[in-house]
């Protein structure tokens, strides 16, 4: 198949919020920096549900959406040399070339060298997209687009992991958990004894609980509208639970008053800009430290009063956790091989890629964390 066209499956978002449809789309060969991956298994994120429904100003139709899969390399374009066919990968949406001003700042994992292109669904090189069904171009998305049996991604994308690590469960590794965890380790940097609120326990919260209860938290409160929730979250290192449902008070002032004062750290895991608010100003005056991790909707501002910052409250964001993702994937990976980090217990369910609607609409129904599809 090398340097030719493959023709294979591959999920197929034609508009926003349209069930996705099952295609036969022609990838293309890679071009120079490229690597073309046998998609072997994907999970699905909040954040491709997000650009599906056409609130994200980046989402661009037709596309092929997904960006949390692993597989095995199939061919690579010229100038290619950290990975060759055969080798298994994870695609990282958040690239890693080591030469940009940002990889080389040693102060973030963004980085700058595909970001324009891959910001709107197409290569580098050229410009194009790889994926086309009859000849008409389909959009790459987060330049992965994992929801297809091939993909085309650039060489500053791939992540190559350990051989024996099994796929269909370290596909995880590509986005959710190493956010959760980033986030506690990377952006916060929790300290032992300190308090955490959770706000959201999807994924994303629970390995932020996970991240905090290894970094040696004493209390790690989960906010979640949906009790069901806090029956697994037990598991992830939840010591607390909190339903804002059960209070009249707003859910700040709840938290205040059970962490005389506020907690240490609180983690945003939802996307809802009056929760950020909530999580910012439940955090101890003097110092207590608030990390975004939601993704929120076009359009959507956040606020509060500057006093809350005057008064020593931090509020920060992150991207995949501040991981830099080709470095530290496969540090993760091994991590989970050597069982330091739990994956398994976040798939709560798996299909195949023509079910992938169905997997969508569970997504909402709560009762699922991650439901992996094999391709
Ligand atoms: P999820 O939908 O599984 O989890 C969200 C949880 O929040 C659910 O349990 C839901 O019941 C709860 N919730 C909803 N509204 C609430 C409210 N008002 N108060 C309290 N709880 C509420 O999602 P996920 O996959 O865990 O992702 C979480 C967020 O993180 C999404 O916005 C996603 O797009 C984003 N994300 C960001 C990054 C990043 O790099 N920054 C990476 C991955 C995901
Ligand atoms: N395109 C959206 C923003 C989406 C967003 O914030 N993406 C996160 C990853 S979410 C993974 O589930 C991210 O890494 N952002 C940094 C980046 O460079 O994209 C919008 O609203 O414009
Ligand atoms: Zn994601």
């Amino acid at each position: 198949t090398q340097g030719q066209v493959i023709i294979c499956k591959a999920a197929v978002a034609y508009e926003a919020n349209k069930p996705l449809v099952i295609e036969d789309v022609e990838v293309a060969p890679p071009q120079a920096g490229e690597v073309r991956i046998k998609i072997l298994y994907t999970a699905l994120c909040h954040t491709d549900a997000y650009t599906w429904s056409g609130k994200d100003p980046e989402g661009l139709f037709p596309c092929i959406l997904g960006h949390e899969a692993a597989g095995i390399v199939e061919s690579v374009g010229e100038g290619v040399t950290e990975v060759q066919p055969g080798d298994h990968v994870i695609p990282c949406y958040q690239a890693e070339c080591r030469e940009c001003k940002f990889c080389k700042s040693g102060k973030t994992n963004l980085c700058g060298k595909v970001r324009a292109a891959t910001g709107v669904g197409v290569m580098m090189n050229d410009r194009k997209s790889r994926f086309s069904i009859k000849g008409k171009p389909i959009y790459h998305f987060m330049g992965t687009s994992t929801f297809s049996q091939y993909t085309v991604v650039h060489d500053v994308s791939v992540a190559k992991i350990n051989p024996q690590a099994p796929l269909e469960k370290v596909c995880l590794l590509g986005c959710g958990v190493p956010t959760g965890l980033g986030a506690v380790w990377n952006a916060a940097k929790v300290e032992a004894g300190s308090t955490v609120a959770v706000f959201g326990l999807g994924t994303v919260g629970l390995a932020v609980a996970e991240g905090a209860k290894a970094a040696g938290a004493s209390r790690i409160i989960g906010i979640d509208i949906d009790s069901k929730k806090f029956d697994t979250a037990k598991n992830f290192g939840v010591t607390e639970f909190v339903n804002p449902k059960d209070h009249d008070k707003p859910i700040q002032q709840v938290i205040v008053d059970l962490t005389d004062g506020g907690v240490d750290y609180s983690f945003e895991c939802i996307g809802n800009v009056s929760v950020m608010r909530a999580a910012l100003e439940c955090c101890h005056k003097g110092w207590g430290t608030s990390v975004i991790v939601g993704v929120a909707a076009s359009g959507q501002e956040i606020s509060t009063r500057p006093f809350q910052l005057v008064t020593g409250r931090v509020w920060k964001g992150t991207a995949f956790g501040g991981f830099k993702s080709r470095s530290q994937v496969p540090w993760l990976v091994d991590k989970y091989m050597n069982k330091e980090i739990k994956v398994d217990e976040y798939i709560t369910h798996t299909m195949t890629l023509a079910e992938i609607n169905k997997a969508f609409d569970l997504m909402h129904e709560g009762g699922c964390l991650r439901c992996v599809l094999a391709l």
